[in-house]
């Protein structure tokens, strides 16, 4: 069976919809008008083995924060659901991605309890028009909105756009082990 979520949020400044498939990676079609995001978010759902149909658009007069940020929401309410509606998963992932120079490692704990340690020293900071300040700004909405302790550090790397698409790879492998479905439920307590 393919856990299918479906997610809109419509605000004054942006609207999302998503369709996430977190069972198999059937299509990936990613429409916002900020092509490096769509670039990471492919590569994390490419990577993690995810379908996904997201559309989003927005306020990016003003600049491209709210668009990312709300988009982190809705992909993150869509991982909470993942969780919550279809049995339990695996909870743990872990993953550390090359991408030429740069190095990236993402840790996850799907808990319900969100917590986000991030480190990334970009020395460019744009990729394209893309300001890399906005990966913190979607990992911390999508954290927060998952429910997931997220442990995301680019380690080294000398080109931002290796840099932050390594953390994205590793972002969807780790989202991969940690949303797997499992046996039982995944903690001492009995429940999460
Ligand atoms: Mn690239």
């Amino acid at each position: 069976m393919n856990r299918i979520i479906r997610h809109e949020r419509t605000t004054k400044e942006t609207s999302i919809s998503v369709i996430l498939n977190g069972s198999e990676r059937d299509d990936i079609a990613i429409e916002t008008p900020v092509a490096f995001f769509n670039h990471m978010l492919h590569a994390m759902c490419f990577h993690g083995g995810f379908g996904l149909a997201l559309k989003g658009t927005g306020d990016i007069d003003v600049d491209f924060h709210h668009l990312v940020e709300d988009t982190g929401l809705v992909l993150g309410y869509c991982f909470a659901k993942l969780r919550t509606d279809f049995g339990p998963v695996k909870r743990w992932g872990r993953a550390v991605i090359p991408m030429d120079e740069a190095l990236a490692e993402v840790t996850i704990d799907a808990s319900g309890r969100p917590f986000l340690v991030y480190t990334a020293d970009f020395p460019q900071e744009y990729a394209g028009d893309f300001p890399m300040i906005l990966v913190q700004e979607f990992l911390t909405a999508f954290s927060n909105a998952a429910g997931i302790n997220l442990h995301a550090a680019c380690r080294y790397g000398s080109n931002s756009h290796h840099m932050a698409e390594a953390l994205f790879k590793a972002l969807g492998k780790a989202l991969n082990q940690a949303f797997a479905p499992a046996d039982a439920i995944e903690s001492t307590k009995g429940s999460l």
